[in-house]
């Protein structure tokens, strides 16, 4: 059996790379899958080919030169499934029998779709990788195969296959910190740490629930002023973005590390996803004497009838009051707006106008809904054959909503399960974004590089 001994942890470009912009935090759900593997002794590279903006052909270059054993490509959104199975086959046909497989988030609840007609990814590992790859390189070496890998799946018999179940992470201080000197630090404007994993909501058009689960595992505030420490003492002092899926889901937790963050010198500048039920007081006191200058909250829909389809239900008053509140705390709030739910007709749409127009935030995030593997609208659509699969055209789904009337592909297919034509769908997008700055007490765009998150919080 050959030992497995050097690993390339690989994020693919993706295809459109005009519409996503430069990456602007790293990517630190694949730095901590390298962290663990070089805990373990392996000796590891990360090519990130997002932030050097790599080709195909380039990327594979970069990975062969460091002479791994295995290959482990990053596939976390559904934007990465096709460049996931480009590189792994360019991989392939370079050197047939090098060891490739594939994680994170969309790998995770996509496997099948990674899997299917024996391409070139062997396992796919539907888990946190942190501790899964270590456990599959080195069952590989052991005895050349992935059975009983936690998470591990395969394709065999003509179908995936999951080997063992997957786990989590229960105790997040345990890992090591992400590893940051093998990313390419200068080439991201602002540090990204997350001090939880889960999120205790289950909203129908999100995959963390599928993913990350609904059990919330925190970080110490000693874990996390650690990693701070570490960022500014190495790179200097850059805008700190924290990706929990809902930071303030734990109250004492959101109000913990905000104290811990509020000790530094200069000032750390922050940011988090929330979520409007939990922005009381003493959370917003908190957060903002830390130093956090904005937060960002999913509000998607407050429609009666489409309320099955979000997590937290809340009406217009209740967000315009949140809204206030925030502003009264000295914070900055975005929402986030979810237009195409199934059954969308024009008297829900007209009432995402009314919603923005009296909560106003301080910029809007408005976006179509996209199917993502694993979400209960998913299984939902396909159960009732509004929606094939195998039909999917990743690489164009999150394309920007265009001017460009029915060409768009994304309103086109969320325009089916809708009562509205994708031009309509187009047009209630911007009304929404118009409305959304005009209503602005003191408009400020968001910053979130150009890509425009769907969901969260
Ligand atoms: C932060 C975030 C972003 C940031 C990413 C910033 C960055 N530096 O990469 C931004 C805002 C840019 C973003 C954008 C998008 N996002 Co996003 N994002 C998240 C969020 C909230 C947290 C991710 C995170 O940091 N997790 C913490 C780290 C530690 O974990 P991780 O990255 O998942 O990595 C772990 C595992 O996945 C795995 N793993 C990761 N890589 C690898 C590699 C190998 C080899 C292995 C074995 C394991 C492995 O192990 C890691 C450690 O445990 C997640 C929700 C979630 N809970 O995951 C959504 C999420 C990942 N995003 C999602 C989506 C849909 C998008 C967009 C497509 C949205 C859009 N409309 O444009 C874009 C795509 C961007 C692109 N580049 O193509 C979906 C993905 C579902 C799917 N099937 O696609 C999620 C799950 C949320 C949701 N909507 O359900 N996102
Ligand atoms: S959309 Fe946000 S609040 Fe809802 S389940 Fe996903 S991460 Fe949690």
């Amino acid at each position: 059996m050959k030992r497995m001994k050097r690993v390339v942890i690989a994020v693919p470009n993706y295809i459109l790379r005009d519409e996503y912009g430069e990456p602007s935090s790293p990517p630190i759900g694949p730095a901590m899958v390298a962290a663990a593997l070089r805990r373990a002794d392996y000796e590891v590279a990360i090519v990130d080919a997002d932030a050097e903006n790599l080709s195909m052909d380039e990327t594979a270059d970069r990975i062969l030169a460091f002479k791994p054993d295995a290959v482990g490509i990053s596939c976390n959104y559904i934007t990465k499934h096709n460049p996931t199975l480009k590189l792994g086959a360019l991989l392939k046909a370079r050197e047939s029998n090098l060891f490739v497989f594939a994680g994170g988030n969309h790998a995770a609840a996509y496997a099948e779709g990674l899997l299917e007609l024996n391409g070139p990814i062997d396992v796919v590992l539907t888990g946190e990788g942190d501790a899964e790859a270590q456990l599959l390189l080195k069952a590989m070496s052991e005895t050349g195969s992935p059975v009983g890998v936690p998470g591990a799946c395969i394709f065999t018999g003509g179908k995936s296959t999951l080997l063992a179940a997957r786990g989590h992470v229960d105790d997040l201080d345990s890992l090591p910190l992400a590893a940051y000197d093998l990313l390419p630090m200068d080439k991201y404007r602002r540090f990204e740490l997350v001090t939880s994993r889960g999120c205790p909501y289950t909203c129908s058009f999100c995959a963390s629930t599928e993913i990350v689960g609904t059990k919330v595992r925190l970080r110490s505030p000693e874990s996390v002023v650690g990693e701070i420490e570490h960022l500014r003492n190495t790179y200097g002092d850059r805008f700190l973005w924290i990706s929990d899926d809902t930071f303030t889901a734990i109250k004492k937790h959101a109000v913990g590390i905000s104290a811990a963050i509020e000790q530094f010198t200069p000032p750390v500048k922050w940011s988090c996803f929330s979520t409007a039920v939990t922005l009381n007081s003493e959370v917003l006191t908190a957060m903002k004497s830390s130093g956090c200058e904005y937060t960002s909250i999913g509000v998607e829909t407050t429609h009666p009838s489409q309320k099955r389809f979000v997590g937290k239900r809340v009406n217009d008053e209740f967000i315009a009051d949140t809204v206030k509140r925030c502003h009264d705390h000295g914070l900055r709030v975005y929402g986030f707006i979810i237009v195409g739910f199934p059954g969308e007709n024009e008297e829900t749409l007209e009432s995402r106008y009314r919603l923005i127009e009296k909560a106003g935030f301080d910029d809007v995030g408005v976006n179509m809904l996209i199917p993502l593997p694993g979400t209960m609208i998913w299984h939902e659509l396909v159960r009732d054959k509004l929606f094939d699969p195998r039909k999917l055209e990743t690489d164009y789904l999150f394309a920007r909503v265009s001017d460009e009337g029915d060409s768009d592909r994304a309103a086109n297919l969320t325009a089916s399960w809708t009562q509205l034509t994708a031009r309509q769908l187009i047009d209630g997008v911007n009304k929404c974004r118009e409305i959304g700055k005009a209503a602005s007490p003191n408009y400020v765009p968001r910053d979130m590089g150009k890509v425009q998150q769907q969901v969260c919080a």
